[in-house]
């Protein structure tokens, strides 16, 4: 389908921004109806008109009760089409098996959750088990967890840049604690760049939730192969 995605989310950012959640939950059973995937939706026109949302933030356009209720009503979105959509398709699709497991956090100091629940989901659709440790997870918890729940990988997301060094402590502490070989660590979020990620010692950075699938296939077909 020939869609005029910049048109869409740009609507869709006024509607997030307009008085109440009713007008983005009928654009959104609008233009599903359309035949349009629930992942290319949330890419194509949830994640920019966010990002839109946060830009006029900076700006001082809107202020943040603002952009509270955009992201309010995204998680409406969220819990009420796109997770029965998705989980729909999961239900209904062969028996495939966990591919691997994944213990997932928003770091120390970051609230944000609307993209790693995002992440949380496509690895769950794709086979992966995922341990979703929530917000504002220390980085010593975040390695307990992933301990505990035998998990190969370890995803972090942040949103903002005064929460990066938690990232780096994640993989510092796991160095300390002799367990560095045994987990990939993947970060992600608007916050983290590849430059970042090499320089602290992750093993990948996604840009998206699919490209975080992509990955974590990646990381347990490598470690299949040793
Ligand atoms: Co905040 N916020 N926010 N915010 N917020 C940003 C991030 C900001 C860029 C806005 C701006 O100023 N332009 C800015 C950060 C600036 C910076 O650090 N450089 C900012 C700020 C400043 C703040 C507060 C400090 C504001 C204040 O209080 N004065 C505050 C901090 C709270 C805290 O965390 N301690 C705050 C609060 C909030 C809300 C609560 C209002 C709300 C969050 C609600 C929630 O998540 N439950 C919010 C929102 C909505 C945003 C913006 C507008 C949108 C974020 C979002 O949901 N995007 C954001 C603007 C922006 O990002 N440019 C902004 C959509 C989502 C699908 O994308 O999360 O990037 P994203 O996830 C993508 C990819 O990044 C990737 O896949 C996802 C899906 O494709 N990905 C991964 C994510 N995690 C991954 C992990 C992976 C791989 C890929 O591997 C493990």
């Amino acid at each position: 389908m020939n869609m005029d995605w910049e048109a869409t989310w740009r609507e869709f950012t006024d509607l997030l921004l307009a008085d109440g959640p009713e007008p983005a939950l009928a654009k959104t059973r609008e233009l599903l109806a359309q035949g349009i995937t629930p992942e290319d939706f949330f890419q194509q026109c949830v994640t920019p008109a966010l990002v839109e949302v946060g830009n006029r933030f900076e700006t001082l356009d809107i202020f943040l009760p603002e952009m509270v209720s955009a992201a309010e009503i995204v998680k409406r979105i969220d819990e009420e089409i796109i997770q029965p959509m998705l989980k729909d398709s999961l239900e209904n699709r062969p028996q495939m098996g966990a591919t691997g497991r994944v213990a997932l956090a928003s770091v120390q100091g970051d609230l944000h959750d609307i993209g790693k629940n995002m992440v949380a989901l496509m690895l769950r659709v794709n086979g992966f088990d995922v341990v979703d440790l929530g917000v504002n997870v220390a980085p010593n918890d975040i390695i307990d967890r992933a301990e505990q729940e035998k998990a190969q990988i370890i995803g972090l997301s942040s949103l903002l840049t005064t929460c990066l060094p938690y990232m780096k402590d994640v993989v510092d502490l796991l160095n300390a604690r002799g367990l560095r070989q045994k987990y990939a660590v993947i970060i992600g979020g608007a916050a983290p760049t590849e430059a970042f990620a090499h320089a602290i010692g992750a093993d990948n950075q996604g840009h998206s939730a699919p490209e975080a699938v992509r990955i974590c296939k990646e990381i347990m077909l490598k470690r299949a192969a040793v």
